[in-house]
């Protein structure tokens, strides 16, 4: 319980840190980045890549800004929300950081966004997707992506390559409820019929009882969205029941077929049509440097696009730091707004008028890659430019 004494001490250490971000460039100090992540719990492999990523840039960029070094202080907030509010307070008001970074799930993204606001610290959010999170707070800048951006895509194709019907199945929560919303709209509008909507548990799901619905609602497809971490169970079991031999076609976001755990899903994966903005084998140099350089720093792992939104988000703070010689507050807020650069995904710009990311969105299917090791990719064949955030223009 957070009492009013409590309360009233909070706002005050808050002030005084908006106040500290706007001496920050004075003082010689660290510049420091307050890194809140899922380095335990069902979130993990979320922050084992950010965090990975974060380091590889630092290793690349070096750790000095304006003459002052950039320390960055990681935080394992378990994925619980109020753990995350906890240590972005800590952060804030003890440690004086003069960025917030990173937030797995869309909960903790929203249970720090007061903290943005209050302190005008601006927060970079690395991972978590849900549309609304960057209308939590002015100083909340985002490096991931949308649910709507990504799914909009996939109910398209299907819609176009005979597929008439058919089932969602998304996490119970805000990216689901997006994704959810924008694939039933999107497919509907291109007459599609959507034949039944199931949802499952953020924590801990069960997938059969789900699939048996599919299976017996037999619809042309079933469209799929599961955060990051779930997708190899989801398809284990999709393959026990048979559903990969039912003639039932499997559709998703690449939320699903994760490149973190693509490389052990097995055949059951191959042939599955996703849309998502971010593949590690995406044919540019960029990309291909980044793997190569991701993959030598962490024993061969392949990096997703939780990595990718976590190296981008670097490039962001760093280049608006540099801008502002350390400054922190509005002014760095305003130095993130309307980037724009060519991130391992491809041409990307922070919208400045949302905080929001724009970028090209992908069509892919997973396929075994010759030329990678005969490895499990999932391989762009159809791209949408320049795609906003479509759950902005209500
Ligand atoms: C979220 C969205 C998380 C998509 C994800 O993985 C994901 C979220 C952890 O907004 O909570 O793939």
């Amino acid at each position: 319980m957070t009492t009013k004494r409590q309360l009233f001490k909070l706002t005050l250490g808050l002030a005084a840190a908006a106040c500290a971000a706007a001496a920050s460039a004075a003082d010689a100090g660290p510049i420091k980045i307050g890194l809140i992540l899922p380095m335990t719990g069902q979130s993990a492999s979320t922050g084992s890549q950010i965090d990975a990523a974060v380091k590889l840039w630092m290793a690349q960029n070096g750790d000095k800004i304006a003459g002052r070094k950039v320390e960055v202080i990681l935080k394992d907030d378990g994925a619980v929300p109020d753990a995350t509010k906890r240590i972005a307070q800590e952060l804030v008001v003890n440690d004086k950081v003069t960025v917030l970074a990173g937030f797995g799930i869309t909960p903790t993204a929203l249970a720090a966004a007061p903290i943005a606001t209050q302190s005008k610290t601006p927060l970079v959010v690395m991972a978590a997707a849900t549309s609304s999170i960057t209308e939590a707070s002015p100083f909340i800048v985002r490096t991931s992506f949308t649910l709507p951006q990504v799914t909009i895509a996939i109910a398209d194709w299907a819609a176009k390559n005979k597929i008439k019907s058919a089932v969602t199945l998304v996490s119970d929560y805000g990216p689901g409820f997006d994704a959810e919303k924008f694939f039933d709209s999107q497919f509907r509008l291109n007459g599609g019929k959507i034949v039944e909507k199931l949802r499952t548990p953020l924590r801990s799901p069960d997938f059969a009882p789900v699939l048996q619905k599919v299976i017996d609602a037999k619809p042309d497809a079933l469209f799929v969205f599961l955060p990051s971490g779930q997708g190899a169970t989801f398809m284990k079991q999709f393959a026990e029941r048979g559903l990969d031999k039912s003639g039932i076609r499997l559709i998703a976001t690449g939320d699903v077929t994760d490149d973190d755990q693509l490389g052990g899903m097995g055949d059951v994966a191959l042939g599955v049509v996703n849309s998502h903005h971010y593949s590690a084998a995406h044919p540019s140099p960029a990309n291909k440097k980044f793997v190569a350089a991701f993959e030598a720093a962490n024993k061969g792992m392949r990096p997703n696009f939780m990595a990718v939104a976590g190296y981008d988000g670097m490039r962001v703070i760093y280049k608006a730091l540099e801008a502002t010689k350390g400054e922190g507050g509005q002014a760095l807020l305003d130095a993130m707004k309307g980037q724009v650069f060519e991130s391992p995904r491809g041409p990307v710009l922070i919208d400045a008028q949302t905080r929001d990311i724009v970028q090209d969105v992908y069509i892919r299917k997973v396929e075994r890659v010759p030329s990678m090791g005969n490895q499990l990719y999932n391989v762009e064949f159809d791209v949408i430019k320049n795609v906003k955030d479509p759950g902005k223009s209500k």
